[in-house]
């Protein structure tokens, strides 16, 4: 009896690993409609966090420190900003160019923009 129970604990813990490994192929990046500008607050267009359709001269806010791709789907260019305080002045941290997506902005724009100013 001793024998069966330790045989039984041995396969529980074997099988921890398991539910630790990814399910499946990754799932589907969020959408983003034509015209618009959309921004992720993880990379390849996971987890949407803006869709905007802001015309040039307006300031659009976004969740701070979050934003990691974009798909910019309109014929102007938006600037991420990252928000400086005292004497600094905000700082432009990444240019999403006109039609251009974006699937990781990289460290130096990681997790930085805080708004973003349409041209
Ligand atoms: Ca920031
Ligand atoms: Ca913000």
């Amino acid at each position: 009896m001793r024998r069966v129970l330790r045989t039984v604990t041995v396969a529980a813990v074997i099988g921890i690993p398991a539910l630790l490994l990814p399910a499946g192929p990754a799932a589907a990046a969020d959408t983003c409609a034509s015209d618009h500008f959309c921004a992720y607050q993880n990379a390849s267009y996971h987890g949407k966090i803006l869709d905007s359709r802001a015309v040039s001269g307006a300031r659009v806010d976004v969740a701070d420190n979050q934003v990691t791709s974009a798909r910019n789907i309109r014929n102007n260019r938006w600037d991420g900003i990252n928000i400086r305080s005292g004497p600094l002045p905000d700082q432009t941290v990444f240019r999403f160019a006109a039609q251009t997506s974006v699937a990781n902005v990289g460290p130096n724009a990681n997790d930085k923009i805080d708004y973003f100013d349409v041209h």
